[in-house]
């Protein structure tokens, strides 16, 4: 092996490494289901506890999902969007709200 052998594996290594932290991961975003009995209070909270939403962005939020019947919450890496959707089931089933959360890739 020559030394500019040894340059163009080391400069591949580099591009290629360079490549990869650059690649984004894929994000998923998290819906908010409408139905009949959960109450606009409760949403806006989960809102606002969950998604980090602002008290306006959260009363926006819900009254769009209330309108429409779905509503992004957020977009996320995997982890993060999966980690939201429990905390809303787990708040909804402590206080008997039967809200429905999914996620989707983007
Ligand atoms: N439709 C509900 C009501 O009128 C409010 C609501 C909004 C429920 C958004 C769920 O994701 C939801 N009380």
């Amino acid at each position: 092996m020559t030394m500019n052998d040894i340059k163009t594996e080391t400069k591949e290594k580099v591009k290629s490494k360079t490549r990869d932290e650059v690649t984004e991961p894929p994000m998923y975003k998290v819906l908010l289901l409408n139905d009949d009995y959960t109450t606009m209070e409760f949403v806006v909270e989960v809102l606002i506890f969950v998604f980090n939403k602002s008290t306006e962005e959260a009363v926006n939020i819900m009254l769009n999902v209330h309108r429409k019947g779905i509503g992004i919450c957020g977009i996320y890496i995997y982890e993060v969007a999966e980690s939201k959707v429990g905390k809303v089931y787990a708040l909804a089933r402590e206080n008997n709200f039967p809200l429905k959360c999914s996620m989707e890739k983007e």
